[in-house]
């Protein structure tokens, strides 16, 4: 009996939310045949400074950051390598298409997330920030320009790929990136309005049973409040 994987977490971090809708979307498609469950180990972000930061946790990932996961006898970090070994070791449900061009296009839009948007407004870089002005309101108007230059950018690229979701009709890497950046930029205040082809994927991704199991809202370690 292999040991069940231990995905370290935390309710509304953005990367560990791209892996629970990878790992549900698994679970989803695979239904009975294809058992992947995991143990959800919480590392909060805030308490006492941050449990990220703390020795038992930079152990397992000494950049301090959520997603790890423990799975096959390893421990892997950073969510896109972690998604892609997911594919590779359980690749009946694809979520990276075959065709190289499309297979490029939703790398493009991932990156557009994974690098173009997440790590400028990440926790440590806008708790830098603050520090660095003295102004704590910095924080949210610094996520708000990052975050809206880089959902323009997804925008302009999405319309020239989409389908049903951001390419073609099935669920891919790039939507697993994408729901999850929306709620932060919800969270900054960004009007979503303004990216209406997003808007249309978002819809699809969120009546599907894989997205509504990753959501924070049904994570073990989410506050009652924002249930
Ligand atoms: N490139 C990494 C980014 C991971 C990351 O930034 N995680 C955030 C939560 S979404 C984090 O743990 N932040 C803690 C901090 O900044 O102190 C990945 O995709 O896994």
């Amino acid at each position: 009996m292999p040991n069940t994987p231990v995905l370290y977490s935390y309710f509304r971090s953005s990367a560990s939310w791209r892996v629970r809708i990878g790992k549900y979307f698994f679970l989803f498609c695979s239904l009975a045949y294809k058992k992947i469950d995991y143990a959800y180990q919480s590392v909060n972000l805030i308490r006492n400074g941050g449990e990220q930061l703390k020795k038992e946790f930079l152990d397992i990932n000494p950049l301090g950051q959520v997603p790890a996961l423990i799975i096959d006898n390893n421990t892997f970090t950073q969510s896109l390598p972690i998604i892609e070994y997911l594919e590779e070791t359980r690749p009946e449900y694809p979520l990276l298409p075959k065709d190289p061009v499309k297979r490029c296009q939703v790398r493009q839009l991932s990156e557009v997330i994974n690098s173009g948007i997440q790590p400028i407004q990440n926790l440590a870089v806008i708790k830098k920030l603050a520090e660095m002005t003295g102004n704590p309101d910095d924080k949210t108007k610094w996520s708000h320009f990052w975050i809206s230059r880089g959902l323009e950018a997804y925008e302009k690229l999405v319309q020239k790929t989409a389908g049903k979701f951001s390419v073609g009709d099935d669920v891919t890497l790039a939507d697993l990136c994408l729901i999850p950046q929306l709620y932060n930029a919800t969270r900054n205040g960004v009007d979503l309005s303004q990216f209406p082809t997003i808007q249309r994927i978002a819809d699809e991704c969120r009546q599907l049973e894989c997205f509504k199991m990753a959501d924070p809202s049904n994570q073990p370690d989410c506050p009652a409040d924002l249930k």
